[in-house]
């Protein structure tokens, strides 16, 4: 096996140059390159991973507060959120360095157990409203738009220990808090994301133990929590499309996370394809194809494995004919969370590669990064900028190339000001954005991930994101802009990416009019 997928990734390789680079290396490669008019530059952060506060004015726990205390050290750094960057108090130095960016809109998630200590809508909790509400007017006051995140993985625990995301019952209670959320915000927000990475949420929560609540119940759960939560988020659409559309005149949509899986040879075409509809498909064709429902590749394996294996029933449980209407075509807009890619080759191997049943096993494929490629901080994160056009236009041609907005892409280190592999990264992902803008693809605007430092979920505060650094040593958290600060600000002002900008890096400002 070793030396077969050597000798593969070898000569793929060896392809993948003339990939990465067949539009510079037609001497088409701008050293400017102009975005589309109208095309939309925001960053994006999420709740639990900046606002602290984990426990003022009546906020209950949530999944990450309960996993966090009870068992610390599942976290790298034995780290929690509790305080984070504390943007439930610093939240008006975060919208002032937005307008240092000069961003048209920023993404952030609203924390359930803030909204709703008791989880249910019988008791909003006005302090934890108030905070919300000082935000998005901060932010109007100076013309960002802000773009909120119904729901980014911090789960009430009262309703995990109802079986969260895998009770069916969870449609209702996520209507009713999305409801309340319209209510209290529609007015001033006109871009509504329901969930952000389902795939993150059920695998790793349900499936493994590397997201909270850590069920590690492999082949059942990720799939039980998969359906409830493709019908809950159609749940929320429908709220907003009958009860607040025509009132607000927003747009809803759900954010997925997608990443490209590469066949490792020509034989491994079809395992690659299979890896992409069970890592992504399960997703985007229930709300985006034509048909609707999970993938025809899920549902025929998943069912034939199972009964092999003697369950009664398929363990990827049915829609029933009106769930596939109700989910099909429930979202606006596409909302892509992107960074990396994967090979991938086939194993129906009798002596599976994993443990059994288990979606991996489900699909019979193999998924690894090459040692060569280059990476971040994050062991997952290489750096693999044309798998981002692959992906851009696959979506394209099997989806009828809906609006896709890039609601997360971003890079990892280990800290320090200087972050010439961050720019590198987001400078080759723009510029294979950009291809595929060219070649048809409908996206029209773009999210760094993120706005600063903030605890990155299992591995806490020792790999950053930010584009501006957080010092966890001073009780304000100081921030502090990184060199991809200056590049992102000049992106978005100039409206294009310049390859040879050179920053002056001693003052931030803001410009006039931000
Ligand atoms: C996203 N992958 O998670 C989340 O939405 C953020 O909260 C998180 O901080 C950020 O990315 C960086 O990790 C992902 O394996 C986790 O491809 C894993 C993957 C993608 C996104």
């Amino acid at each position: 096996m070793v030396p077969y997928s050597v000798i593969f990734t070898l000569i793929l390789l060896t392809s993948y140059v003339s990939v990465s680079t067949s539009k510079a290396s037609d001497g088409m490669r701008h050293d400017v390159r102009h975005f589309p008019d109208g095309f939309l530059f925001g960053t994006a952060t999420a709740s639990y991973q900046i606002e602290g506060a984990w426990n003022e004015d009546g906020k209950s726990e949530n999944i990450w507060d309960h996993m966090t205390h009870e068992n610390p050290c599942v976290i790298d750094d034995c780290s929690n959120g509790d305080i984070a960057d504390d943007s439930y108090h610093q939240y008006k130095r975060d919208v002032e360095m937005m307008r240092e960016l000069g961003l048209h809109y920023y993404r952030f998630s609203l924390s359930w157990s803030r909204i709703l200590p008791t989880s249910f809508p019988d008791k909003i909790n006005e302090a934890g409203v108030a905070y919300y509400n000082n935000l998005i007017n901060e932010m109007l006051k100076y013309n960002i738009e802000p773009m909120v995140t119904l729901y980014h993985w911090d789960l009430p625990q009262k309703l995990q220990e109802l079986g969260g995301w895998a009770n069916p019952h969870i449609v209702d209670w996520f209507g009713d808090y999305a409801r309340i959320a319209f209510e209290l915000f529609g007015d001033r927000v006109k871009y509504w994301i329901t969930m952000n990475e389902p795939r993150e949420v059920c695998y790793q929560g349900y499936g493994y133990t590397t997201k909270a609540p850590r069920l590690n119940i492999h082949g059942i759960a990720e799939y039980m929590c998969a359906k409830n939560l493709l019908v809950a988020h159609a749940k929320a659409y429908h709220i907003y499309d009958e009860e607040y559309r025509a009132l607000y005149g927003g747009t809803i949509g759900i954010t997925l996370s997608i990443t490209w899986h590469e066949p490792e040879s020509e034989d491994d075409a079809q395992a690659a394809e299979d890896e992409n509809q069970f890592e992504w498909g399960i997703y985007v064709h229930p709300v985006f194809s034509v048909t609707g429902d999970f993938p025809p590749v899920m549902k025929e394996k998943i069912a034939a494995k199972s009964a092999a294996q003697g369950f009664a029933r398929s363990r990827l449980p049915e829609f029933t004919a009106e769930e596939i209407e109700y989910v099909r075509g429930s979202s606006d807009f596409l909302g892509m969370n992107y960074y990396t890619a994967y090979l991938v080759y086939r194993n129906e191997s009798v002596y599976s590669a994993h443990a059994v049943p288990s979606f991996y096993d489900d699909m019979d494929c193999v998924r690894y990064q090459p040692a060569n490629w280059e990476g971040g901080a994050s062991k997952w994160l290489k750096k693999v900028s044309w798998s981002f056009y692959k992906s851009l236009m696959k979506i394209k041609e099997d989806y009828n190339n809906p609006i896709v907005y890039i609601t997360e892409n971003g890079y990892s280190t280990t800290g320090g000001l200087d972050d010439d592999d961050r720019i590198l990264y987001i400078r080759e992902y723009i510029d294979a954005m950009l291809d595929a803008i060219e070649d048809g693809a409908n996206v029209q605007a773009y999210t760094a991930w993120s706005l600063m430092d903030n605890f990155e979920w299992m591995q806490g505060y020792t790999e950053r994101f930010g584009l501006y650094e957080v010092d966890y040593q001073s009780p304000e958290r100081t921030r502090t802009p990184r060199k991809s600060a200056f590049i992102f600000k000049e992106m978005v002002r100039s409206h294009a990416l310049d390859w040879h900008y050179e920053p002056d890096t001693t003052v931030m400002t803001i410009d006039e009019g931000h």
